[in-house]
């Protein structure tokens, strides 16, 4: 065994040791838990502990504990209280944080406690067809002349004209080789809100680009004089998903529910979904993309809200693959090989001769223990496997769907199958036509997806690399010139997708040498927020108000996402505060010149020109900044490299359309020069169309992917760039239906590298910590069982026990957290078969 893998063997058997005594503690305590409230003896529970997610160190037991025995119809509820609504607190000092909980219906039995702010608790449980939902009680506060509803952990539906409601994304596995014959969601208890309830309604969507005079849509009097209940239906389906095999029916659930007549507002508790299954007999010929290995498993357990069904998918179904439900896919490369990481690019920039080129970028993955290999778009147009003949369920009645991208994606299908790998980097630029100046013939063509008609010509066509990474399915059903139509899409991908948008030798040298640079560096702890003027109206008239949802997290509009944590220098450059509200683009120069590592943009922009700055080495008369021979992107001198995340319009539109002229720009988009100029930025992440804001409002479609992207790096831990930019759009995937969503789900392209990890270390939030750590650690023992509080001992009815925790507030000055106190009773309610579980919740702002 050579040294390098010993040293990985030996790591990983030190984390599965490490996971291991966690799980086994974690286990003790389950089990006491479980001893414990057996001793009720009301009823009799099945308990089933399932180790269900090992991964990076991280660990989590899902429990599954269901009644043999008809419950009690009078059994203890939870009722918890705070002690006060907000606290303010000093950086760096102790403060002591209280909240209570009441035993009220009957006795509760032994109650846990759980300090923890801003973690994301599911509120689901599920049992075999059957998921249940728990809405704590919506919160209302009025803002201006209207009521806004919110619920946590759900997001809001915002249809011009029509009351803003919440709404909560259901993801549910279907069993193995099933289909569903039916449907059934079944509200629990309603609950009265009250009366004279004045709920806002949405306004329209409105390209970042757009500077005309605000038209607001007024509200639809239809509905607002209607004495019916809006939204007047329990749910809505949006779609049925496949995530590397695994079938997962996506719907809507609306648990608020508003008479606009009266104002009155209602809430149901609980929601069930019931799903009614059937075996598909007859084999489809469409392949699968399942590989039953156990990452996938872990991934789609992580996502689904009945993990239990994953049992069907493993076992003896993986045999019988292609006696149900479809075929396996044709083997082409070797099984025996496996790669996390390929390259693809042509011939001529395989074998480029700059001082870096993508065969250094290989060794360096290798170096990193991510297994990277290289394949040219000759190899794979050569390889007769990869033609279009149905085999890799690629569709193949008309000649479109025999291009280069096709049997691009064909490979990448089999490259994932057989090989297993993880990220793909399309080493080459994707211009569309070839008009002179940069831009050429592609190297790796862009498949461009269709949202919804807006220009009615090619700015209507989205380029997306999210089809070479979305691999099932062929995304054009029904064989017209709209890929990607509802029904067509694939919202889940199979792998990690990056470009390389480079042309030249000189390009492959400049892209992988920031690669490298930023990867062996370790990023500063900087970031620097950038708003621009939109003159949207009220809280949309400037994109700095976008941003101050991103810096410290936000729980704005319903749904909640973490921000930058405490340690991070955050600096805004926002023309709302800049003197004469227009900061000069010198800023910006000076500040990607100073080698800052994080730039997150909110304003106008287009092809050829974002934050102000303009790139436009070619004349190009008609399209803005095309005539200025401006250079400012390839004039930069910062020798340490800087991610930009970008809102704007059509910066990223690498096939170099350009909406103002009509045309392809002879000149690549601003975005791909930020990538492949000598400096400026190792990765970007910019739409390839117009980025979308919103008249009024902060919940717009871009808004909702940029702070779900910084929510998956810094609340989920998922820092490799590729896929924090896939979770930005997963998270989105409820909102499929509104064709903006839609729209930015498909054009948020990532130029870069999708395996470069933005973040080295990263310390998770979750509990309080005891004894160290940051934003806040807590001296008092955190969770608190009644082993340890008697208080919590044995509950009876209307006992109560109120919890002080010492809190030191080590974040950042000026930022607010959410505190959630979870409270666990194994004591079920009259009719439902779940682990009760409250919570309440306060703010917390340091200062
Ligand atoms: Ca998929
Ligand atoms: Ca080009
Ligand atoms: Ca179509
Ligand atoms: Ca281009």
């Amino acid at each position: 065994m050579d040294p390098k893998n010993m040293k990985r063997n030996i790591k990983e058997m030190v984390n599965k040791a490490a996971n291991f005594l966690m799980m086994v503690f974690n286990l003790l305590l389950v089990e006491k838990f479980y001893k414990i409230n057996k001793k009720i003896n009301k009823f009799d529970f099945n308990l089933s502990i399932r180790l269900a997610y090992v991964f990076a160190g991280f660990l989590l037991i899902l429990i599954v504990i269901s009644d043999n025995v008809i419950a009690d119809p009078t059994l203890g509820c939870l009722q918890p209280y705070i002690i006060s609504d907000s606290t303010n607190v000093s950086q760096n000092q102790f403060f002591s944080f209280s909240s209570g909980i009441k035993c009220v219906c009957d006795d509760c039995g032994d109650v846990t406690a759980i300090l923890d702010p801003e973690t994301y608790s599911k509120h689901v449980t599920s049992s075999e067809n059957h998921t249940t939902y728990y809405f704590s009680e919506p919160h209302i506060k009025k803002e201006d002349k209207y009521d806004v509803v919110t619920l946590p952990e759900a997001d809001e539906f915002d249809i011009p004209g029509e009351p803003i409601l919440p709404f909560k994304t259901a993801k549910i596995l279907i069993p193995y080789g099933e289909h569903i014959n039916s449907i059934n969601v079944i509200a629990g208890d309603k609950l009265y809100l009250g009366k004279n309830f004045s709920i806002e309604h949405g306004q329209m969507s409105v390209p970042l680009s757009f500077k005309g005079t605000i038209e607001l849509t007024p509200p639809n009097q239809s509905i607002y004089n209607s004495a019916e209940e809006y939204p007047g239906k329990l749910y809505s389906q949006v779609s049925v998903q496949e995530m590397r095999g695994y079938k997962i029916l996506i719907l809507n659930l609306y648990p608020v529910h508003y008479i606009p007549k009266t104002g009155e507002l209602y809430y149901y508790k609980n929601m069930g979904v019931l799903i009614d299954t059937q075996q598909i007999l007859t084999l489809s010929s469409e392949p699968t993309s399942f590989r039953g290995l156990p990452k996938d498993e872990n991934k789609v357990i992580g996502i689904v809200d009945n993990p239990q069904i994953i049992d069907t998918y493993t076992g003896n179904s993986v045999g019988n693959i292609t006696a149900i439900g479809s075929i396996p896919l044709q083997i082409s490369l070797n099984p025996l090989e496996s790669y996390n990481y390929v390259i693809i690019t042509n011939n001529e920039l395989k074998n480029a001769k700059g001082n870096y080129t993508f065969q250094d970028l290989v060794e360096w993955k290798n170096r990193k223990g991510v297994k990277t290999t290289i394949v040219t778009v000759e190899e794979i147009m050569n390889n007769s496997a990869y033609h279009c003949d149905g085999t890799f369920g690629d569709g193949c009645a008309i000649l479109e769907f025999n291009d280069t991208a096709a049997h691009i994606r064909n490979f990448i299908k089999d490259a994932y199958q057989n090989w297993g790998i993880e990220y793909v980097l399309l080493g080459g630029d994707g211009d569309y036509a070839n008009v002179g100046g940069e831009s050429g013939n592609n190297i790796i063509p862009t498949r461009r997806l269709w949202a919804d008609s807006v220009d009615w010509d090619v700015g209507d066509l989205i380029p997306s690399d999210l089809y070479y990474a979305a691999l099932d399915g062929n995304w054009n059903n029904n064989l017209n010139e709209k890929w990607g139509e509802p029904g067509e899409d694939d919202l889940y991908a199979e792998v990690y997708i990056g470009r390389a948008p480079v042309d030249s030798a000189q390009e492959v040298s400049n892209f992988v040498k920031k690669t490298i640079a930023y990867e062996g560096s370790e990023p500063k702890k900087e970031a620097w927020m950038i708003g621009e003027y939109l003159g949207f109206g009220g809280i949309a008239d400037y994109g700095g108000s976008y941003k101050d949802e991103i810096i410290s997290g936000s729980t704005n509009n319903g749904y909640t996402t973490v921000g930058f944590p405490g340690d991070y220098n955050v600096s805004t450059l926002y023309d709302r505060d800049w003197p004469g509200h227009n900061w000069p683009k010198s800023e910006i120069i000076s500040i990607i010149n100073n080698n800052t590592h994080i730039i997150n943009h909110l304003g106008h922009g287009s092809t050829l020109s974002a934050m102000k700055l303009c790139n436009a080495p070619i004349y190009q008369s008609g399209s803005y900044c095309g005539t200025s021979r401006n250079r400012d992107i390839d004039n930069l001198t910062n020798d340490e490299y800087v991610f930009i995340y970008s809102q704007t319009c059509y910066a990223g539109a690498f096939d170099n359309w350009n909406h103002d002229a009509g045309r392809y720009t002879k000149s690549d988009s601003i975005a791909e020069h930020l990538v492949t100029s000598e400096h400026g930025a190792f990765a970007v992440i910019m739409n390839s169309r117009y980025g979308w804001g919103k008249f009024h409002s902060t919940d717009a479609p871009s808004q909702k992917f940029d702070r779900q992207f910084w929510d998956a790096v810094f609340g989920k831990n998922i820092t490799n760039i590729g896929k924090a930019n896939q979770d930005s759009k997963e998270d989105n995937i409820g909102g499929i239906t509104d064709p903006k969503i839609r729209w930015v789900y498909y054009e948020t392209n990532l130029l870069g590298d999708p395996e470069t990890s933005l973040v080295e270390h990263f310390v998770r939030k979750g509990t309080i910590p005891m004894f160290n750590g940051t934003p806040f650690h807590t001296n008092s023992q955190n969770p608190r069982y009644s082993a340890n509080l008697s208080c919590l001992k044995n509950m009876q009815k209307n006992n109560t026990c109120t919890l002080t925790w010492q809190v030191n507030a080590t974040g950042k000055m000026g930022t607010t957290w959410k505190f959630f106190t979870i409270y666990n009773s194994t004591v079920v309610s009259s009719n439902e078969t779940q682990m009760d579980l409250e919570m309440c919740v306060t703010t917390v702002s340091i200062y």
